[in-house]
């Protein structure tokens, strides 16, 4: 089934209600009908498709949230392609390599960001180059005017665009330094919104606020999935506003956020029992929701989060109970694996774990990807024999049956729900002038949860300046990923393995931004 197909189908009778409702401070609220929906999403699909590309082509997005890009997300889906999301925030090095890697046919970007990312783009060999801004200009948008709001499908309908062909490709876990592009088929995703549609109790006469980055699993398929497969409105923000988001709680019923969102409302004094009565259900997830925070929205608006994990290469796997029925949702867990989804812990030698023994986690089931973009070494070796993806992740399952994730095996640091490479910054920081090395540690950060540091060590003789090595960084990456701190010392902590004690760095400065809860690190627990 073509995953456009089945949310089309969702869609409500009357075409003419509202779908999508922006809710941005700055700007008259736009509504969106279904039919806005449907009709735009033809137009984008006839204009992708008068491309005559291959099947199955990647189209990448690097523009700013907004409807459009949506729709150029539905748009892609209808048409048979393959939708590539990029952060807003990655700099030319990183667009570089995402290009050069996934070879797109379709490079949609900023009208700002057109110089650089155009010539990027034309330089790998891509084709099409369109404009797409988060007012509604730029060239794509003037282009799709000229097609037919009705897409055939059946005209373009082909093996790629259904069950197993590639829906999208997201790049995650570089923790070996660069990037792998984690392919997504309809078929995965369009299984995992159908279970998380009944898990969640999603109804008809839900309102979701959405205050995520649509360049992630999280807003693009977690919180767009479940409003469409269910016929759902959407409060529609940009860009994550904590006081407007207050506002509209009354006239919804459904959030998701990443905790820092979470942490970032418990700030706000209007939010409260009152303000959140007409609500149904808050979901955390893509990083810990520490216990504090959790039992802080607790006493502050009497509703209990429902945390839920999951990864770019298998969305949701987990989730804590919605109905009382299948028992509590538990602080500082991560809930029961969804229908479908097989979770096992497992030793180092691959040994299944009992209950309550911490190992590393693996699961199976028809959400877990098709593998990395042309890496197929790389992808064998995520997974057993067997056939179960190891998912990097540390964790147990309780005596009842509750699975904890206690920490990573991957080096990867989660900041406000971004992931962050050690192995990629430290690369960029060995290369600066006069650094002998280096090393990236997460520290808990009272807003992101989670914060790089970084230790650099200079050559001998040479003189390097911790200022300097975060102002070279910001001109090479996402803002997101610059360390928040950087002290130069004169060695690394190393054990008699000669391998950096990154344990210790993390304990030297595990202070460093107030006695903030701890949260889990790779040894730790929460
Ligand atoms: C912004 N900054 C950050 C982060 N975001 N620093 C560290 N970590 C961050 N996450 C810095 C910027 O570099 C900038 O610094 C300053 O904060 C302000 O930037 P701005 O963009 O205005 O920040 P913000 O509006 O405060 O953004 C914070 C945010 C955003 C709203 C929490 O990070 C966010 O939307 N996070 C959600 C990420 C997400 O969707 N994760 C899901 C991944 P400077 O001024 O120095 O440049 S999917 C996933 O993980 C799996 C599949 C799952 O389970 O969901
Ligand atoms: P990504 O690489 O963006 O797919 O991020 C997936 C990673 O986010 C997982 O492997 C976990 O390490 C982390 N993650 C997602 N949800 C949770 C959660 N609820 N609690 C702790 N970690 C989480």
């Amino acid at each position: 089934m073509n995953l456009y197909s089945a949310l089309r189908a969702a869609f409500p009778a009357n075409l003419d209600t509202v779908a999508v409702e922006t809710a941005d401070a700055d700007g008259p609220a736009l509504c969106y009908t279904w039919r806005d929906l449907d009709r735009a999403s033809a137009m984008l699909a006839n204009l992708l498709a008068s491309l005559n590309l291959p099947a199955a082509s990647r189209i990448a997005v690097q523009v700013d949230k907004s409807v459009e890009a949506m729709l150029l997300y539905l748009a892609t889906l209808r048409a048979g392609h393959v939708f590539l999301p990029l952060n807003t925030a990655y700099q030319s090095g990183e667009i570089e390599y995402f290009i050069g890697n996934a070879q797109p046919a379709v490079v949609v970007c900023s009208s700002k960001n057109f110089g650089w990312v155009s010539k990027i783009a034309f330089t790998a060999g891509t084709q099409n180059v369109f404009t797409l801004n988060d007012d509604r200009t730029g060239s794509l948008l003037e282009r799709a005017t000229h097609y037919s709001d009705i897409f055939c499908s059946d005209i373009h309908s082909c093996s790629s665009n259904k069950d197993e062909g590639l829906a999208a490709i997201l790049y995650t876990s570089g923790t070996t330094g660069r990037s792998k592009g984690a392919m997504l088929s309809h078929g995965n995703l369009l299984s995992n919104a159908q279970v998380l549609k009944d898990y969640w109790g999603w109804r008809p006469n839900d309102v979701l606020i959405h205050a995520l980055p649509i360049f992630h699993v999280h807003g693009l398929f977690v919180a767009i999935h479940g409003a469409l497969l269910s016929g759902c409105k959407m409060i529609w923000f940009s860009k994550f506003d904590a006081a407007r988001v207050v506002e509209k709680l009354p006239q919804a019923t459904v959030f998701m956020g990443v905790p820092t969102l979470y942490v970032r409302l418990l700030a706000e004094p209007g939010l409260t029992r009152q303000a959140t009565a007409h609500m149904r259900l808050f979901i955390a997830g893509s990083a810990p929701l520490l216990l504090e925070t959790f039992n802080d929205w607790q006493q502050r608006t009497g509703h209990t989060i429902l945390e839920r994990y999951g990864m770019s290469e298998t969305t949701m796997l987990t989730s804590n109970p919605y109905l009382p029925a299948d028992g509590p949702r538990r602080g500082g867990t991560v809930g029961f694996p969804l229908p479908g989804v097989g979770l096992r812990v497992c030793a180092d030698d691959g040994q299944v774990l009992p209950a309550g023994e911490v190992g590393g986690i693996q699961v199976k089931g028809p959400n877990v990807f098709k593998g990395y973009w042309r890496m197929p070494e790389k992808t064998q070796e995520e997974f057993t024999a067997d056939g179960w993806f190891k998912t990097g992740d540390v964790g147990r399952i309780d005596s009842q049956g509750y699975v904890h994730i206690v920490g990573r095996s991957k080096d990867l640091i989660i900041s406000g729900g971004y992931n962050v490479y050690p192995a990629e910054i430290e690369a960029a920081i060995n290369a600066l002038p006069g650094v002998a090395e280096s090393a990236l540690v997460g520290v808990p950060h009272p807003d992101f949860g989670e914060v790089g540091v970084a230790v650099v060590i200079a050559k001998p003789g040479a003189q390097v300046d911790a200022d300097g090595v975060l102002l070279t960084l910001k001109a090479q990456m996402a803002n997101f990923k610059i360390p928040k701190r950087c002290f130069v010392l004169p060695e690394l902590p190393r054990n008699a393995m000669g391998k950096v004690q990154k344990n210790l760095l993390r304990q030297q400065y595990q202070e460093l931004y107030g006695a903030a809860a701890l949260t889990p690190s790779p040894t730790g627990g929460r």
